[in-house]
């Protein structure tokens, strides 16, 4: 049942990545900016900016075919450690107006604003003043959603794209909604898409008016949600504003060349766990758990995790862990294609801080990670020999990384 009011706001910000790379480098607006691998790598589009899709980039394409697309665009490799700093902003900014707040995913999020309609104004209004404090404070634009449920909202902002603001009502599911092409309707993929198309359902209108045993004989089951999602309907939960926790977070990177150079691996290892834990420090998590991923040139992947006596949000530690399962992994003179690492266990940062180094070297990577908010990842980075002063550690051909 749809509730009385249009009460549930969507938004997401417009090409975030880009966008947050276009509002701290001036030079870059108005210009087409792609983030994500290298052209000339085995990379994809992370996200482009409007002005890149102008031409054809979308997310998930290989970048060397964005090239060819867009030779003249800015291509950048992605600041995570920055997205997820404004992500944390904009979170806190989207919680002054209400409490019910449900995060999807890094750049959108719900927000319920029955409750606050009388202290904020209607819901309209409190659209359009976070995208002003947005782009006040970030210089990012964003598309604001609005409808009774979560579905409605999430369609109307997808329409109200780039930097605009939109309803669906009630009334729309049975007027604007209708003409739509069913593959607007979120949750309806391409392969749903295909066989809706093969059944003569290309619409809305066609998928709210099909004969139901039809939708049967196609999706079984499937069919009533399809008919909801038809009607605006979704089968999803009110707005949740129960901060959900990730199970784990890692980051991993394909070499441009399979190597077995030991140095190169090592160096490649620190670099992954330190951006790793710039992400989850700023979630406000540590870990407990370390694991090492690591895939040959056959493709055979394999993966050596370690427990660590505490959770930590101290980059040190965990590094010292990975780096040991690295060293004991043997390569048998195989080369490596990818290497990953991935934290596991995770809690709230508060229960980390119980010894007197692990806070100092918390303090010292907030320091970095807030250097890197400001002036981009790159702008500090580390060297293995400064993080790791213990023999153990000493950087060196790993023995069971070296090529034999
Ligand atoms: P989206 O909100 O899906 O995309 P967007 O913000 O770039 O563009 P839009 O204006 O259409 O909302 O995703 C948010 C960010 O998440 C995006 O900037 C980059 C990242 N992302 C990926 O890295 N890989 C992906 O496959 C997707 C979908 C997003
Ligand atoms: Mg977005």
């Amino acid at each position: 049942m749809f509730a009385s009011t249009l009460s549930i706001l969507h938004i997401d910000m417009d090409a975030f990545f880009a966008s947050v790379e276009q509002a701290r480098r001036p030079e870059l607006r108005g210009r087409p900016v792609i983030v994500g691998g290298p052209p000339g790598t085995r990379s994809v589009v992370a996200t482009a900016s409007y002005e890149a899709r102008a031409f054809g980039v979308r997310t998930a394409m290989p970048t060397a075919r964005a090239q060819q697309l867009c030779p003249h665009a800015v291509f950048l490799c992605g600041d995570f450690a920055a997205y997820a700093a404004v992500h944390e902003r904009l979170v806190d900014l989207f919680r002054m107006f209400t409490d019910r707040v449900q995060v999807v995913s890094i750049d959108e999020a719900y927000l319920d604003v029955s409750g606050c309609r009388r202290l904020s104004g209607p819901s309209r209004a409190i659209g359009c003043r976070i995208q002003e404090l947005v782009y006040d404070r970030e210089g990012i634009t964003c598309s604001v959603g609005i409808g009774s449920g979560k579905l409605l909202a999430r369609l109307a902002s997808e329409l109200a794209k780039p930097a605009g603001i939109g309803e669906l009502t009630e009334a729309d599911v049975h007027g604007r909604l209708r003409e739509l092409p069913v593959r607007d309707l979120l949750g309806i993929g391409a392969v749903t898409e295909a066989r809706l198309t093969a059944l003569g359902v290309t619409t809305v209108a066609l998928l709210q008016d099909a004969p139901l045993p039809l939708l049967s004989a196609a999706f079984g089951s499937g069919a009533y949600a399809l008919r909801q999602l038809a009607f605006g309907r979704s089968l999803a939960s009110p707005v949740s504003s129960r901060r959900r926790r990730p199970k784990s977070l890692g980051k991993e990177v394909t070499f441009h060349e399979d190597t077995a150079d030991g140095d190169r691996l090592r160096a490649t290892l620190l670099r992954l766990v330190d951006h790793a834990m710039t992400r989850l420090r700023v979630k406000g998590l540590a870990a407990r758990t370390v694991t090492l991923k690591l895939r040959y040139s056959t493709f055979h992947t394999i993966t050596r995790r370690a427990t660590l006596p505490y959770a930590t949000g101290a980059t040190r530690p965990v590094y010292e862990a990975a780096a040991r399962l690295l060293d004991h992994v043997e390569l048998d003179g195989r080369l490596v294609r990818l290497l990953g690492v991935s934290l596991g266990d995770l809690h709230a940062k508060s229960f980390q801080l119980t010894l007197d180094d692990v806070w100092k070297e918390t303090s010292l990577d907030e320091a970095v990670d807030r250097i890197r908010a400001r002036y981009g990842t790159s702008s500090i980075g580390r060297a293995a020999g400064a993080l790791v002063p213990s023999p153990a550690l000493q950087p060196r051909r790993a023995a069971g990384c070296a090529a034999s």
